[in-house]
């Protein structure tokens, strides 16, 4: 409160520092504003410690899922300013990304599942690429729920350069997660099912539908998954959840959990008129106390792959659940019922494992697991004689944070983690060393996963941490029934309590994961390099040449007009446009949009895109540049003329 400021003196330091300005600023209109807008000292100080003045830049860039959009959403942090969708499995015009241009289209159809082209995904989990368990900068990966695709983008254009559909899996969900230099991205199955397309009745679920770790092997130099070079491992009929790669000392090993051991099919339908008779899924799925935290060798699976030890599904190499155990290489721990996340601390030697329908959190420490794995000392084997370890003895130990914990970060300061409580609607801040929990905050509502700075490498940065909510209820003007979700940005400096600064409404889809990386790592370019393009039209050499029905066009476009800007065809002719934007200033951007046949593109600068279709309608279809991007932009357009 204002009245807490004891001298003019005090008010007038508060307000330079809020303002940021070196002059003496009018203490009194402060006092005013915050009067007159209701605003509490607390709230001046989150506002000084987000405002972002014009011209300056964010000190972090935030890289969320974007849910069902099937997009990647980047944000500035702490401005909470939006930057970019990213367009991955979704269509989105602006970017000229699956209308006609066809580096999208490809793109789009490297994304077929089964021959069927599919325009939305759920992203959920975000990676970017380390190099010794930092962020490097470089790319940044997605994955697709909903159709088990994964996605990489690079960071340099900000754009989608790689599909890669999942042969086996028919849902996934721990995904995408990076070993420490990106050697591998991981992906795993969520709901099981049989690895071939065939129907399988679910009486055989236990013999026949299955759970799957997928590495795909990734080039950094290319920048490219290599799909002959990556392999999958196969696992039970649990519903696998998430996953993280080892580190440090756990580093060559891999970390999912998983719900559902018990295997419940349902439910309601299979010839049962009334769903009181047999257990809906979520019920069945959650009667046993514990489900299987799974722990595999990749160093080892990598072996067996090399060495040929696999079976080929869908002309995908499998490792058998068999192979893995002969050769030591997958192992369960039990964790409590219906797990949600599994998170390796900066040292790679704990994992925090949280049951949804626990109040307890779960370390476990991997030097622990280690000696029961090398001394053989199980407690048991699972349906699929995999070798079950001891959680007693895997455990570092256990403390009660709250009502539904789900996910975990780590702090900069040693043995610090948060953990997002989804019933308490609450952060816990706590000790995952000594076994504490230090502190709590309230956030709005129902928080999913929360990212800290670089929260989730070997050195985490602290600072910042943002709550990604699943309900934001009465947090910003209501917009019908459908809301936006609520990302909140909190405080974590070390000493202070938590501080909440910022509200920032999710408007695009259910966000899941989000990542948060030093912004002068990233080196995006400004203009696209000629050498690029093999399409790329020089300036003087515009023509269109005929032959037959085949019409090819080599065009370009720099401010404000197209060459060619009259093109004539007849009904039926098949037309490849090249395009190219020769312009070589900053964000002189052009679009191009033919009226009527759904085609639109974005030439960036130094940009050439070729756009394919058939005038299979006749008539006069004007064309033009989308982008106001010069006085005479509203000039910027030609005809495309079909005839008869
Ligand atoms: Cu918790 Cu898909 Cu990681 Cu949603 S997931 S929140
Ligand atoms: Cu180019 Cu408008």
């Amino acid at each position: 409160m204002l009245n807490k400021l004891k001298s003019t003196f005090q008010l007038v330091l508060f307000s330079m520092i809020v303002l940021g300005l070196c002059t003496t600023v009018n203490a009194q209109s402060l006092e005013e504003i915050m009067k007159a807008r209701g605003l509490t000292q607390q709230d001046m100080l989150a506002a000084a410690k987000t405002y972002t003045p014009t011209g300056k830049m964010d000190e972090y860039y935030c890289f969320s899922s974007g849910g069902q959009s099937g997009h990647v959403i980047a944000y500035g942090v702490p401005s909470m300013k939006l930057l970019k969708y990213i367009a991955v499995f979704s269509p989105e015009p602006w970017q000229g990304y699956g209308y006609g241009d066809v580096e999208s289209e490809e793109l789009l159809n490297q994304g077929r599942m089964r021959g069927r082209k599919i325009t939305w995904g759920d992203t959920h989990h975000p990676a970017l690429s380390e190099t010794a368990g930092e962020y490097d900068g470089k790319y940044l990966f997605i994955n697709d729920k909903a159709n088990p695709r994964v996605a990489v983008i690079d960071l340099k254009t900000f754009s989608t350069i790689q599909i890669v559909p999942n042969p086996i899996m028919k849902s996934e969900h721990g995904s995408t997660f990076v070993t420490p230099n990106t050697e591998y991205i991981l992906e795993a199955t969520q709901y099981p099912a049989p690895f071939s397309n065939k129907y399988v009745s679910l009486d055989e679920f236990n013999e026949k539908y299955r759970g799957a770790m997928s590495f795909w092997k990734f080039d950094m130099k290319k920048g490219k998954i290599i799909v002959k070079d990556s392999f999958s491992v196969e696992l039970p009929p649990y519903c696998q959840d998430l996953s993280d790669s080892g580190k440090k000392v756990s580093e060559g090993w891999v970390f999912t959990n998983s719900f559902n051991s018990e295997r419940y099919v349902g439910g309601f339908g299979k010839g049962n008129t009334k769903w009181q008779d047999r257990l809906p899924f979520e019920a069945g799925a959650s009667s046993k106390d514990t489900d299987y935290l799974h722990m595999i060798n990749l160093k080892t699976a990598e072996k067996l792959f090399k060495d040929g030890k696999t079976t080929e599904i869908n002309g995908h190499a499998v490792i058998t659940m068999k192979t893995m155990v002969e050769n030591n290489a997958l192992f369960l721990i039990p964790e409590p019922k219906s797990p949600h996340g599994v998170m390796i601390d900066p040292s790679g030697q704990y994992i925090t494992v949280s049951g949804k329908l626990d109040t307890h959190v779960s370390v476990y420490d991997f030097k622990k697991m280690m000696k029961l794995v090398e001394s053989k000392k199980y407690e048991g084997k699972d349906p699929y004689n995999i070798p079950i370890l001891s959680m007693k003895e895997s455990l570092h130990g256990q403390v009660e944070l709250g009502l539904g914990p789900l996910h975990t970060q780590y702090d900069k300061e040693k043995g610090i983690a948060y953990t997002s409580l989804f019933v308490d609607s609450a952060i816990a801040k706590w000790d995952y060393l000594n076994l504490k929990l230090l502190e709590k905050i309230s956030i709005h509502y129902n928080v999913g996963h929360l990212v800290t700075a670089e929260g989730d490498t070997v050195s985490p940065d602290g600072k910042y941490m943002i709550s990604l909510n699943k309900l934001s209820i009465d947090r910003f003007l209501p917009v019908g029934p459908l809301h936006p979700q609520n990302h909140q940005l909190i405080d974590i400096s070390p000493g202070k309590p938590m501080q909440m600064l910022y509200d920032m409404p999710f408007p695009l889809g259910e966000p899941h994961y989000a990542l948060l990386i030093k912004a002068d790592k990233l080196k995006p370019i400004k203009r696209y390099k000629k050498k690029w393009f093999k399409n790329r039209v020089k300036p003087g050499r515009e023509k269109v040449v005929k032959e037959g029905n085949q019409v090819t066009i080599h065009s370009s476009l720099i401010r404000s007009h197209y060459s060619p800007e009259i093109i004539e065809v007849n009904v039926g002719d098949e037309i490849t446009w090249h395009i190219t934007n020769l312009e070589r200033a900053q964000d002189e951007t052009h679009g191009f949009s033919v009226d009527l046949y759904n085609i639109h593109g974005s030439l960036e600068p130094g940009e050439t895109c070729t756009f394919k279709f058939t005038a299979d309608m006749e008539g006069v279809f004007p064309f033009y540049c989308t982008e106001f991007c010069s006085a005479l932009h509203l000039e910027m357009m030609g005809y495309l003329l079909v005839k008869p």
